[in-house]
């Protein structure tokens, strides 16, 4: 890849920090009165997505100098990098080939000089085979039984996904099948999830990548004494099939190659969903509404790779982003679905985002010198709007939001679909445009209550609306966010690929653990931990 400038040091970044001190006086109301055409210019409608970001603190000034960060931070070269399987991820020299994942076209890409497609294909098409038969009966449970319940066991990049999307395209799925998605290491998680299930009718999908896992190995042996203990130990191949890159770990915990599904070194947890990763909801929705999910994932695949950058869906996200990260000191960012199948939407890209771009270091270990990602938080829209949203009109932080809807409710009822987008306009519009003094007194409000009355408006945001949350749409969404984090991450010149935090607490756990289970052991810690340990050890 080429070298990366020090992006602070660039001229673009210097004329963005001068620009940003003028826009801080600036409102939107002003930026709208000046532009009647704004709402429409900055717009973009790409397949089933149109995203309008005009109600952001820009102007065409200072979005041609964020896509020439862009540029000179070699985001082409970078995102050709990704693509044909160069390895980008540095620390632990590994491909970043999500997209092969659901690359549609079936073009060829070369890792060490071999096509990993016809891999891709082998896994995704033994899937859909092992799919069809669960969904018909006709695979796994006791003799005379079907299965019935799909746990899926897994934690981080093993979990999120299945569990995220297996909420998002409920409509889609088979509702004579449970599904539970046990993560947690608390006994309370697995205990909860098999409660009320039947062993005979229950499958168990344990999903990791590494297999060695505390938390998924954990309870992976839990739901499988569990099952022996009700159905005895010839069982275990009918009810457990794995999700992994680690054949020979699976192995040992009695799994059949013949029941694993494997991916790859080159695909981050994080982003595993499209692969065998996404095998419980493969289940739920069927192979078919899977392979239009990852259809969605291409289409925006192929947008971010060709689309010039100022019709690029995921850049203009990402440099506005960057905008209000790195120059209006902006902490946070929120992402407000406002449809209640997409619940667990924030919670997925907070680990996304985070886990990639929560990072100090530049591409070659240097301190990075500027803010990089942010915190990612979210709930479903109208719930927010009776918690935080008082924060997001009338606080002293500066908080950009994207607003994600859909023209279509999956569950027309009455006027509720109306009233749900009613307010999903008027928060955008409220947020930007505020109220005034003169308008709080217009209302008849009296003088000492304006203050508390009134709304500063120029809070930014993205408005993404759709048509329905169809399985297509949303490969499309999820791509979109995935490929904004990409393209940040690349501005600030780090890696987004490695997680050497997640593997901390992995190793930390694993020094306490035995202390906790021996309490005779001396304690070496700090005085803080040595007594919170001692407190524990007493019961
Ligand atoms: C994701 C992270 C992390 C990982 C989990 C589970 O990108 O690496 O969240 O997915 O720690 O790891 P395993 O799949 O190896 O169990």
């Amino acid at each position: 890849m080429p070298r990366h400038p020090r992006i602070d040091r660039t001229a673009e970044w210097r004329s963005l920090a001068k620009l940003a001190k003028s826009f801080k006086s600036v409102s939107l109301r002003d930026l709208f009165a000046a532009d009647p055409a704004r709402g429409t210019r900055y717009a973009l409608a790409f397949d089933k997505l149109y995203l309008d970001y005009s109600k952001n603190l820009f102007d065409g000034e200072v979005l041609s100098l964020l896509l020439a960060l862009a540029d000179r931070a070699g985001l082409p070269a970078a995102r050709e990098a990704m693509f044909t399987g160069r390895k980008i991820n540095l620390t632990e020299n590994r491909a970043v080939l999500h997209v092969a994942l659901r690359n549609r076209s079936n073009a060829p890409i070369f890792v060490d000089g071999k096509d990993v497609m016809p891999g891709v294909n082998e896994v995704l098409s033994r899937m859909a085979d092992f799919a069809r038969r669960v969904r018909a009966g006709e695979w796994g449970g006791e003799p005379g039984r079907r299965i019935r319940a799909v746990v899926n066991i897994g934690i981080g990049g093993s979990d999120l996904g299945p569990a995220m999307a297996y909420e998002a395209l409920k409509p889609f799925s088979d509702r004579e099948l449970t599904f539970r998605f046990v993560s947690n290491v608390d006994g309370t998680h697995v205990s909860e999830a098999l409660r009320d299930l039947d062993p005979a009718e229950t499958l168990f999908i344990v999903a990791s990548k590494t297999f060695t896992t505390q938390e998924t190995m954990a309870n992976a042996h839990t739901a499988r004494e569990w099952l022996v203990r009700a159905l005895g130990e010839e069982a275990v191949p009918r009810h457990f099939v794995a999700v992994s890159t680690a054949a020979d770990k699976v192995a040992a915990f009695g799994i059949g190659t013949e029941n694993m599904f494997g991916f790859w070194d080159w695909v981050g947890g994080r982003y595993s969903l499209p692969g065998a990763i996404g095998l419980s909801l493969m289940i739920s929705i069927g192979p078919e509404n899977f392979f239009a999910m990852l259809e969605g994932y291409h289409a925006m695949d192929n947008h971010f790779r060709t689309a010039p950058a100022a019709e690029n869906m995921p850049v203009i996200l990402a440099v506005l982003g960057i905008w209000y990260a790195n120059f209006f000191g902006a902490q946070s960012m929120a992402l407000l679905p406002y449809d209640q199948y997409l619940a667990r939407f924030a919670a997925y890209f907070q680990q996304a985002d985070m886990e990639s771009n929560g990072k100090r270091v530049t591409r070659r270990g240097k301190p990075v010198g500027v803010t990089t990602g942010p915190i990612v938080w979210g709930e479903p829209g109208t719930n927010g709007q009776h918690a935080f949203y008082q924060l997001l009109h009338q606080g002293t932080r500066l908080v950009p939001c994207d607003f994600i809807g859909f023209k279509r409710s999956q569950n027309p009822v009455g006027e509720h679909h109306k009233m749900l987008m009613s307010n999903f306009f008027a928060q955008t519009e409220a947020l930007a445009f505020g109220r005034t003094a003169e308008e709080v007194r217009a209302l008849g409000v009296p003088e000492k209550l304006v203050p508390h009355r009134v709304f500063p408006g120029s809070r930014p945001t993205n408005t993404i609306l759709a048509d329905e949350l169809d399985p297509k749409t949303f490969g499309e969404l999820v791509a979109l966010y995935e490929h904004k984090i990409f393209t940040q991450g690349v501005i600030w010149d780090i890696l987004s690929f490695d997680q050497w935090g997640v593997q901390l607490g992995k190793e930390l756990a694993g020094k306490i653990l035995p202390e906790l289970r021996d309490p005779s052991l001396p304690l070496a810690h700090d005085s803080s931990t040595n007594e919170l340990i001692r407190r524990f050890r007493e019961g």
